[in-house]
Parts: structure tokens; sequence; C-alpha cells
């Protein structure tokens, strides 16, 4: 007998339960314990009905991802499913939490389907590369007609349960909080009714319906835009359209087909490695799920401009109260009116109502004083990047905070150490990066300096959860981990246009991998002046930082989107990037200016110079303890710089590629340009002298 899944009989309901945390994934364990259970319950004469249902948070959650790339054992989910298809005896699922991928499947290979109104049910599995593997694709439109089944599969999005009712996927909903007792009622009144089995296979009015219907070509063609790149989107409109035009075992046939192709691709594999990645970031080295954790109650925040609104706004949607401190009361007003703004924008789209936009409004207040800062458990600092203002606010912070307020800066590549030097409570000081729009990006970038204790960095974790971020534990370096490689990028993109590349043929090469948006559309957005000052920074530092193209740009005011202009040019109203001839005489005058002879340019060098100069930079990054593990500069791309998940982040794709390609072109690249970015990294070395790649760090 199985542990996972027993069989017990109450009254004439035979009760099939599987108890396997965290989320009773569909490991092999499970799938044989379940063919095992529905056995019994065939067998088990006094059982008239039978019911499926689930210990612990959730209704299965899906396959056991942690198989995937494994040998399958036997029995596959499909024919687990099929048995319970097959049942002479009628079988309920009673759904509570989430039944998702194949647990939706599973339940879908019941006659009848019971969900608490807290339930959500989903086929997710197009966000992992694949498609729903064990029939979803061929009974969900037998359910719910070929629209809806394709909005479901090709998204990936929940549904919640009186939405699932509405569409027939489930067919009661119970508003109690115990998805056992809702099962055994509704089991009883089939019993008691004597209601036959209904398999979702034989139910065929919509795909009677529906045959022929150009709804799948006219779903391909909207999927072009939001699908950009992506492999499984398609393969599950294939899949559902087997439903539509084969009988019921070869439209079976057809998914497995589709199936196994997404599942031998190489973006299954970056997006499995993204899921399972996003929850390793939060296991955080040194710490332990004992390390005290500070209770953060209430906020500050010190600037109201774009990145501090959007941050007061994160704490404002969790319930937490912000408040904001400005100099002046124009600045504040002007703050408090765009983060209303934001709301009131987000309240017309329907992603909130009316009452959130006030009640989370009621959550954000403004002074003109760091005396509004006594109480509160945590300060955020976000003002420009200058040393000299951060040291002087955290030593006003210093000495109004409570004794235990945690005391953050949002810099995005200044010296936590440095500006913790200008406390007395070094050990309170931590980084929190956020990304702008900070209300929007998920990523949060905690750095840790040389004195912040484990309680303060367990605490901003758990922070980040709280509000609805990715958080990732960084160290402390001129640029963390995530600008610190995206200057490599910059410089290297900026050295291509030098050398005879238009900043649209960089932009394409890095939109073509995936991102979404390029090196140079991206200066426009975040504003040309950001990288100038940076650069004039370091230059008055005394460090050597070679002229460029883009301070002209700076110099002649064209700061990007903000102003209209700067590499690309911007019409009323849009984002569009556009080519302007303006900038490639700016290009060719500054090329003559430096006695360069503009060479035609390769896309692959292009890839390989914006790219590789990164996971150069990202072993160094390795090498140095900034970051723990090669995932957590995948996370940090993923979710800071778009880049795309289905490559599963710069340090996997490299393992994809191969580190002995990526080090012979960073050789390569050292002798043609030099220079401290292109010195391969040690780390990158001895992985290819071992033949081991970062993801086996
Ligand atoms: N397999 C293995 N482990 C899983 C898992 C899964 N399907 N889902 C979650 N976990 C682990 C997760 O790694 C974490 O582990 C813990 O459970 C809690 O997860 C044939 C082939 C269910 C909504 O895509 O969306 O079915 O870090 O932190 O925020 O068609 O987990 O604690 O060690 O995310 O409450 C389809 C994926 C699979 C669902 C819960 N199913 N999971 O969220 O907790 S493919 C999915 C989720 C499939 C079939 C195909 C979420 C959740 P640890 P968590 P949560």
């Amino acid at each position: 007998m199985s542990e996972v899944v027993t069989y017990n009989r109450e009254g004439n309901i035979g009760v099939i339960t599987v108890d396997y945390p965290p989320v009773n994934a569909l490991s092999h364990s499970v799938r044989s314990g379940l063919v095992a259970a529905l056995e019994q319950g065939q067998l088990d004469s006094e059982a008239k009905v039978l019911l499926l249902v689930c210990e612990g948070r959730t209704f299965i959650a899906g396959a056991d991802i942690r198989e995937f790339g494994k040998p399958m054992q036997e029995p596959g989910l499909p024919a687990v499913v099929r048995h319970f298809e097959d049942s002479e005896k009628p079988v309920i699922a009673a759904i509570h939490g989430t039944a998702l991928g194949g647990g939706l499947e599973t339940a879908l290979g019941c006659h009848y389907r019971v969900a608490l109104s807290s339930a959500k049910v989903g086929l997710p599995e197009v966000k992992l590369g694949l498609l729903p593997g064990a029939g979803g694709t061929q009974r969900l439109p037998r359910l719910t007609g070929a629209q809806k089944a394709l909005e479901m599969i090709t998204s990936g999005e929940f549904v919640g349960a009186k939405d699932a009712l509405a569409l027939g996927i489930v067919d009661a909903v119970d508003e109690g909080g115990d998805a056992r007792a809702a099962g055994l009622v509704f089991a009883q009144k089939i019993a008691d009714e004597g209601k036959p089995v209904r398999r979702v296979r034989d139910v065929t009015d919509k795909i009677e319906a529906e045959k022929g219907s150009d709804v799948f070509s006219q779903f391909r063609a909207g999927l072009e835009k939001k699908a950009r790149g992506l492999f499984s989107p398609f393969k599950c409109v294939d899949a559902v359209e087997a439903a539509f035009n084969l009988p019921f075992d070869e439209g079976m046939k057809r998914e497995r087909e589709l199936f196994m192709e997404c599942m031998e691709s190489p973006q299954r594999a970056g997006l499995v490695h993204a899921f399972f990645a996003e929850r390793e970031v939060s296991k955080v080295k040194g710490l332990s799920k004992d390390t005290p954790v500070r209770d953060v109650k209430s906020v500050g925040v010190i600037g109201a401009g774009t990145m501090g609104g959007g941050i007061a706004m994160n704490f404002a949607n969790a319930g937490i109260p912000a408040t904001i401190v400005e100099v002046k009361q124009e600045a504040l007003d002007k703050g408090l009116g765009i983060i209303r703004k934001n709301y009131e924008n987000s309240a017309k789209k329907g992603r909130i109502t009316q009452q959130q936009v006030e009640e989370r409004m009621a959550l954000i207040n403004g002074s003109l004083t760091y005396d509004a800062f006594r109480d509160v458990d945590l300060v955020i600092e976000a003002v420009f990047e200058n040393m000299a203002i951060k040291k002087e606010i955290f030593a006003k912070l210093d000495g109004v905070c409570k004794p235990g307020a945690i005391l953050a800066s949002n810099t995005s590549t200044l010296d936590i150490d440095e500006i913790a030097s200008a406390t007395k409570r070094p050990e309170d000081v931590v980084g929190m990066h956020f990304f702008s729009p900070a209300n929007v990006m998920k990523l949060l970038e905690n750095v840790r300096g040389t004195h912040t204790s484990d309680e303060v960095k367990a605490t901003v974790m758990a922070v980040a959860k709280k509000i609805r971020k990715v958080g990732v534990m960084v160290g402390n370096c001129h640029g963390f981990v995530g600008n610190r490689m995206l200057h490599k990028r910059g410089a290297e993109a900026m050295s291509l246009v030098n050398e005879g590349a238009t900043p649209q043929q960089v932009d394409k090469v890095l939109t073509d991998l995936g991102y979404p948006m390029g090196q140079f559309a991206m200066s426009d957005l975040a504003g040309i002046d950001v990288g100038y000052r940076i650069r004039e920074e370091r230059r008055n530092a005394g460090e050597d930082v070679a002229p460029s193209w883009m301070d002209k740009l700076a110099e002649q005011n064209r700061l990007g989107q903000k102003t209209m202009a700067g590499v690309y040019k911007y019409e009323e109203g849009s984002r569009k990037p556009i080519p302007d001839p303006e900038v490639d005489q700016l290009i060719a005058d500054f090329r003559e200016e430096q006695g360069i002879t503009p060479r035609e340019i390769t896309d692959q060098e292009i890839l390989e110079r914006c790219m590789y100069v990164m996971i150069n930079e990202g072993a160094k990054i390795l090498e140095e303890g900034i970051a723990d593990r090669a995932l957590d500069i995948d996370i940090v791309w993923i979710y800071g710089y778009g880049f795309p998940a289905y490559r599963g982040g710069p340090m996997f794709w490299a393992d994809q590629i191969g580190l002995d390609t990526i080090l012979n072109a960073v050789e390569k690249y050292h002798d043609d340009i030099g220079g401290e970015q292109w010195k391969p990294s040690a780390l990158l070395k001895k992985l290819v002298a071992e033949g081991k790649t970062f993801g086996k760090l």
C-alpha cells in the first residue's frame, strides 16, 4: 500500500486520498498509488461512488517538475487519467487550493468535479515551455469550447471556481472550507440519485459545433505578437485543434507527439530552470528558517520622485503604511499626485477597484520632516546617486529612527559600506535596489554590507515576499550584480557603434535574443543623462573612461524619451524608437573626430560582445562571492532586465552554449580589444578545464 495515496470507505463512498507535500505533485509514487487505490475502489463492492481528495494546502498542482528530463517511469499520467475515466463507478474530484496542469487533467478524467469557492484551476504548462500532456488539450475544449480552452492553455492563467463553474469545468462550487466534506456530500448525492459515469471524452456537442471553424487560424494570428520567440504556445494551438479534427484517441496521440516536441525543446529546460531558480533564491546562504525576522509594520521612504513613489506603492499595495518625506511641499504634492494617478489608471483598466485606490492612498502619507520616521520599522532612501547626500541622509536617519529600525538605500550602484559608515548602526544598514518602474518590476536586489546582520538580511528577504517581489541577496560592489553586468554590456554596445554598427543593429540583435528592448532603447527610457552622470562621476574620480558618442547626445540635451529625442527620436504620445539620421551624423562626426574608420560588424560579433562580456563578468561576480550561485544571477537578469526566461537566464544560457565556446570568444576579444572586461575570468577557465558548468558549480 502506498504511503502517499490511501483508500478508505465512508458509508458507500470509496475515498482516495493523496497526501504528498508540499503540493501533491504527481510523482511516480503518487501515480502508482492512484492506480492502486482506484483498483481497490473498483473491487470494494460496498463502494457505489468514489471520491478523489487531497490533504495539505492544495489539490494536485501538476506533474512533478523535478522528474522532467529523467526517464519516465510507468504508469505515465495519461494512462492514470484514463484509468479514472474508464472506471465503472462514478469518480468525483473534490478540489481545494489549486488544481493545476496534470492535477486538473486528473480531475477532468473524473466524472464530476466539485470545487471550494476559494479554489483555482489552470493548465500552466505553457509557462514551463510545455503543453498539457495528459489529455488537457482534448478534454478541456469538450467542456469549454475552443476559444476559452485556447485562452487558458496558451496563457497558463488560473481560473477561479465560480468562473470554472460557469465554463462547465466544475459541476458545483462549495462555499465551505473543507474539500473532503464537500466531496462526500456531492458523492452521496450522486450515489443516492444513481447518477451514471459521465466521461468528458464523450462530451462532443461543443466539438461538433465548432468543427472547421477559423477560430484556430485567428487565434494563431493573435498569438504572433504575444508569444514572440516562444515555441510551446503554438504547439498548444495545434494540440487543441486536433481535438476538433480527430477522434479522441488519435487526438491523444497527437497531443503526446506535440508534448514530446516541447519536452525536448531548450525552452522547456530554460523555463523549468527559471521556475526552480525563482524559488531557490529565497534560500540565502548563511540564513535558515530559524534566522529571526523583524516585523515591518510601517515604512518610511525618502524622496517622492519616480522611484520613491513606486517604492511606497509596493508597501501600500501590501497593506503596509508608508510615509514619504521630501524637502519641498511642491515636490511632495507632485509625488503624491503621481501615485494617485497611477492608481487611478489601474482602476480605469479594471486592475483594482476605486475603493482600493482610496484604501491604498490612505496608507501613503507625506511629510517634510524626518520626525515622521521616529516609529517606522524600515526606511528606504531613494534620492539621486550622490554619495555625499546619501551619507548626510543616513547620519540624520541614525539620529531619528528608533533602535532596530532598518535603514536601506535604493542605490543602484554605490557602496553600501560607505553609506553605513555614516551611521552608528552599520548592522542595520542594507541595500534594497528596486527596478524602475518600482511598483511594476518584480526584482528586488537586496545588497548586504560587510556589517549587515543576518536578521536584517532575513528581514529584507521577507519584505520582498510580502510586497510580492522576487528578492535576491547579493554582495556589495560597484553595480552589485545586475548593473555591474549591464555596464559591461553597455560599454561594449557603445564601442560597437563607435566601430561601425548602428544603434538599431545592436538593439535588434538583443531583441532577437528575446529582450523586450535593446540597449539603446533602454538608455532612452532610463535617460541618457543617467549614464552620462555615471561616466562623468567616474572621470572626476580619476578613472580612465573613454569619450563616447553618447556623451555628445547628453551635451545636446538629447536625453531620451523625456526629451522626445535621444539615441532615437520619438513622436508625440509614442514610445516607439525611430532611428534618427541626425544621430547617424553625430556618430559619423564622432568617429571622424576620434580617427575611427567604420567597419562592417556582423550580428554574431554583436551578440558575442554584448552577451559574453556579461557572462565573463558574471563569472567574476561568482568568483568574488558577490553572487552565491549562478541561478541568483539568472533571476536578477530575468526579473530585473527582461532576459528571456525561456533561455533560463544568462548563466544557464551560457551553459547551453558551452563554456568552452564562451571562453574561446572571450580570449579572442581579449587579444583583439584588451581591457579588464575581456580578461578571462579565472572561474570560467577553471570550469572549462574541469568540464563543468555554472549550474553544477
Ligand atoms: N512539481 C514539483 N515541485 C513543485 C511543483 C511541481 N509541479 N509545484 C510547486 N512545487 C514546489 C516548489 O518548488 C516549492 O518547493 C514548493 O512546491 C512550494 O511551491 C502532464 C506535464 C502550486 C501555485 O506548473 O504554480 O502538469 O521551494 O513556493 O507560492 O500536463 O508552486 O518549497 O522546496 O511555488 O504557494 C504543471 C507549478 C506542471 C504548477 C503553489 N503545474 N507550481 O505556489 O508555493 S507540468 C505547474 C505552482 C504538468 C502535465 C504537465 C506553484 C503553486 P520548495 P511555491 P506557492
